[in-house]
């Protein structure tokens, strides 16, 4: 799928700590399979709030069309980052066996007038799949890949159905 890369960075990742990056790199894997530039940053809403204000309020006049943003905890990241840029801003809460659903609550519990697309707990994937449809609106080679990412998977559970239908679910399952 990397046969016409873009090279202008178009979505940034940023996240809390590189304790995130795990989870967060699947966002930049997946944009980097579609040929979507992209950086990553570690940037904390309560360590570095400086940074965080000015890579929001920079976003934009540096090319930027879309941020994503990861954090766990009080997940204040991707809120604030939104409430400086007004490009749009896809929240990934973050979520570890010793956490609760508290980066969630708090990603998904923005108050009207600053918007927050906020994804699944662990949602880096969709956080970047999401990206391209967006970006896809005006690109029409991202959008013939995006199609055909699709068909690729809706073929996928085809195959999958089939063989089970083949061989019956014990069967399936035995053999799985
Ligand atoms: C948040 O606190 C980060 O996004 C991370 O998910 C969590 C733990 O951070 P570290 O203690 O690993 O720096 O700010």
């Amino acid at each position: 799928m990397e046969d016409s890369v873009n090279t202008d960075i178009l979505v940034g990742i940023i996240m809390g700590s590189d304790s995130d990056l795990d989870i967060m790199s699947q966002a930049a894997k997946t944009l980097d399979e579609f040929g979507v530039a992209n950086e990553v940053h570690i940037i904390s809403a309560h360590r570095t709030p400086d940074v965080m204000s000015d890579y929001g309020a920079t976003a934009k006049e540096r090319g930027l069309k879309l941020i994503i943003a990861g954090a766990g905890g009080s997940a204040h990241l991707p809120g604030m980052t939104a409430s400086h840029t007004p490009i749009p801003v896809i929240a990934v809460p973050i979520k570890r066996e010793n956490h609760g659903h508290e980066a969630f609550w708090s990603n998904i519990k923005m108050p009207p007038g600053i918007a927050l697309a906020t994804m699944p707990e662990n949602g880096a994937k969709n956080a970047a799949l999401l990206a391209i449809e967006i970006l896809a609106l005006n690109d029409e080679s991202l959008a013939a890949k995006y199609d055909e990412f699709r068909k690729n998977q809706s073929q996928a559970v085809y195959d999958i159905d089939d063989e089970l239908q083949t061989k019956g679910w014990q069967k399936y399952l035995e053999e799985k």
